[in-house]
C-alpha cells in the first residue's frame, strides 16, 4: 500500500495513530501535502458520509474518522499556510450557528492563510452577532461562512442580514461554502460568491479583493 492509501484507510477506519503515522511517512517521502488532502482525506470522508447514509456507520464512527482526519490535517496545515506573502486583506471566517462541522472550514482557513490573507477563525456554531462583532473589531473586508447541514443553511442568510442591519454589508464581501450549498442558494441569500472547495475559496477570495 502507498502512504496515500494507508492514510485513506486510517481515516476511513477512524484510526488516529495510523493516520498520523501515514501522514508523517508520506511527508518524509516528499508526497505533496495538498495531494494527501485531495487523494486520501477528502475521499475517505466522502466514503464515511456514504456509509453513514447507508446505516453502515453511526455517529461514533463519524467522530473517530473526523478525529483521525483532524490529526492528519494538523500535520499538513503548517505546510499549506507557509508563505511570505504580504496581507491581501482580512477575512473573518466561521461555521454558522447550530453547526459543528469544521474540517472543511479549517482547510479553507489554512489555504487562505497560505495565500496571504489575515484569517480570523471564529470556530463553529458562530452566531450572526459574533460575526458582526468580529468584522467591526478586526476591520475585515471579507467574511467566510461555512455550513454542512441543510438545517443550518438558513443561518447563513441571517448572518448576511445581520451584517446589513449593522451597516457593514457595503464594506465586506461575503464568501459562502459547504457541501449542501449551491451557487443558486448563495445568490438567493445575497452572498457575493460561492466556492465548492477550498482551493476555489482561495481563488474566489482573491478575485473579491482584486488580488
Ligand atoms: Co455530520 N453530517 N452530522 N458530522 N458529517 C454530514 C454533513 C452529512 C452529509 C452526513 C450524511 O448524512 N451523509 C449529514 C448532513 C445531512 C444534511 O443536512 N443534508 C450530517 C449529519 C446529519 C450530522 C448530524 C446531525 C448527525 C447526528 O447527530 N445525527 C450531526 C450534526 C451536529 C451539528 O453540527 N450540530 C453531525 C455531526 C458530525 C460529527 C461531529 C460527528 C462530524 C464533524 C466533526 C468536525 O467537523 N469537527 C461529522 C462529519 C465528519 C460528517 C461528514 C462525514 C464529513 C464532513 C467533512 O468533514 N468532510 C459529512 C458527510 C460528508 O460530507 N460526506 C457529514 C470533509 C471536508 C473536507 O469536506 O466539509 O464538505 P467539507 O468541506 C469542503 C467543501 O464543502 C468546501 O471546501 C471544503 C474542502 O474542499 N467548504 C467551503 C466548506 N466550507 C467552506 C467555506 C467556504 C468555501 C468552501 O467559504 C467560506
Amino acid at each position: 500500500m502507498t502512504h496515500t492509501e494507508e492514510l485513506y484507510e486510517a481515516v476511513l477506519s477512524g484510526n488516529k495513530k495510523a493516520a498520523e503515522e501515514a501522514t508523517r511517512e508520506a511527508l518524509e517521502a516528499s508526497v505533496a501535502p495538498q495531494s494527501l488532502i485531495d487523494a486520501a482525506m477528502i475521499p475517505a470522508m466522502e466514503e464515511v458520509g456514504r456509509r453513514f447514509e447507508e446505516d453502515e456507520y453511526f455517529v461514533p464512527e463519524l467522530l473517530l474518522s473526523a478525529r483521525a482526519m483532524k490529526s492528519a490535517l494538523e500535520l499538513v496545515n503548517p505546510l499549506l499556510s507557509e508563505s511570505g506573502a504580504s496581507s491581501k486583506g482580512c477575512i473573518v471566517i466561521g461555521t454558522v450557528q447550530g453547526d459543528l462541522h469544521d474540517i472543511g472550514k479549517n482547510l479553507v482557513s489554512s489555504l487562505l492563510q497560505g495565500a496571504g490573507f489575515d484569517v480570523v477563525d471564529l470556530g463553529t456554531d458562530v452566531s450572526p452577532e459574533v460575526f458582526v462583532a468580529a468584522v467591526e473589531e478586526k476591520g475585515a473586508n471579507l467574511v467566510g461562512i461555512s455550513a454542512l447541514l441543510t438545517a443550518t443553511m438558513p443561518a447563513m442568510k441571517s448572518t448576511i442580514e445581520a451584517l446589513e442591519a449593522a451597516g457593514l454589508r457595503d464594506r465586506v464581501k461575503v464568501l459562502v461554502g459547504g457541501a449542501p450549498l449551491s451557487a443558486e442558494y448563495a445568490e438567493a441569500i445575497k452572498a457575493d460568491v460561492y466556492a465548492d472547495n477550498a482551493t476555489g475559496a482561495v481563488r474566489a477570495a482573491q478575485e473579491l479583493v482584486g488580488a
